[in-house]
């Protein structure tokens, strides 16, 4: 399985998250990465690809114009508003207030444009964001002409941002992007399976109304977990999409058991939706020891859940999202890729 990756991952590099009103070290930080890399390396995953540029104009098909604007010019605008700190969103358009009108002032425009005060934006956060995206873009070209799986090593994740917003250590949505490329390669039916233990907003937002793409996701339940306010069950999609998204919330201390089920239930719906490709927004925060979530799977866990994926036989994308439990970030990934492997007769390279 060809695996998509960028350097350019270490230009964003927080020094601060707003954490139990505590500025912490991200949990999002650059070494998550290198735990992946060299698990990859110990497992036999030696075909490492550089991504193509960023296509910007399928960016700009799927994002809001004024803010990409946003994301490129945000830096030099704080730093020439005289601000020495990372860029944190501290005021929002909040209920009944105005979002028709985004204000001139860069601290108004970052609230803005968040859907929380977790991420920082700094200097090298618009490149690396390009090149997360871009990792994905390939990875799904790769797949698109023959291959039957790809791993996307994004960083930073995607898949809490959507068209307009930034937030949960995410700003380009990846996993959109790549089925995207996928809607535009041969792929009519498109599914995003998301394992992350965070619902995944962004992604669900961008395909809320489409018919063409489903969006299934098991994750924290909202009453509980980040991001609060969606993943619930009766988010089923809108319009020509109805029926296109499946949540399956679950409670504090789930374990593998209840949460496999929910795996099948997404899988079975994957099936019925009929999709032609399939991408993963591969998160591992699921995993036990994980410190900002609360399900229970191990390890081994995370080698069946990919071996159910790949009974699917679709053709597959993984993009990299969350997972904290740094040393053990590398093992569960790779474990869900290798699973896949066992199981998928599509997984030819
Ligand atoms: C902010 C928690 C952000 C979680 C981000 C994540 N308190 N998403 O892992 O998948
Ligand atoms: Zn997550």
């Amino acid at each position: 399985m060809r695996v998509f990756f960028s350097e350019k991952h270490r230009l964003h590099f927080p020094q601060g998250e707003l954490s139990g009103g505590e500025l912490v070290t991200p949990y999002e930080r650059p070494s998550r990465v290198e735990y992946v890399l060299r698990r990859l390396a110990e497992r036999d995953f030696a075909d490492i690809e550089e991504p193509s540029p960023i296509d910007r104009a399928e960016l700009h098909a799927l994002c809001d114009a004024g803010y990409l604007h946003f994301l490129e010019t945000a830096w030099d605008a704080w730093v020439a508003a005289g601000h020495s700190g990372e860029i944190i969103a501290s005021s929002y358009p909040a209920r009944r207030m105005r979002i028709d009108r985004p204000p001139r002032d860069i601290e108004g425009l970052a609230g803005y444009f968040a859907l929380a005060s977790e991420t920082a934006i700094t200097r090298g956060t618009w490149e690396a964001a390009l090149s997360s995206a871009s990792c994905a873009q390939s990875a799904a070209n790769h797949v698109a002409n023959g291959a039957g799986s790809a791993f996307a090593l994004c960083r930073p994740p995607g898949h809490h941002a959507t068209a307009d917003m930034f937030g949960g250590y995410c700003f380009l949505n990846n996993a959109a992007l790549a089925a995207e490329r996928f809607r535009k390669s041969r792929a009519e039916r498109v599914a995003v399976l998301d394992i992350d233990f965070h619902h995944g907003n962004g992604t669900q937002d961008i395909f809320y109304s489409r018919g063409d793409v489903f969006f299934g996701s098991v994750h924290g339940a909202p009453e509980d977990a980040f991001p609060y306010y969606s993943g619930f069950a009766d988010e089923t999609g809108d319009g020509p999409g109805e029926g296109t998204t499946l949540n399956v919330p679950l409670p504090p201390g789930t374990g593998y058991p209840i949460w496999s089920e929910a795996l099948d239930t997404l899988l079975l719906a994957l099936r019925g939706f009929g999709a032609d490709a399939l991408v993963v927004s591969l998160g591992v925060d699921a995993f036990k020891e994980d410190p900002i979530s609360f399900f229970k799977l191990t390890s081994d866990d995370f080698k069946d859940a990919g071996r159910k994926i790949g009974a699917l036989d679709r053709p597959t994308v993984f993009c990299l999202e969350g997972g904290y439990a740094i040393e053990a970030v590398g093992l569960n990934t790779v474990n869900v890729l290798e699973g896949f492997l066992e199981t998928s007769h599509l997984a030819i390279s």
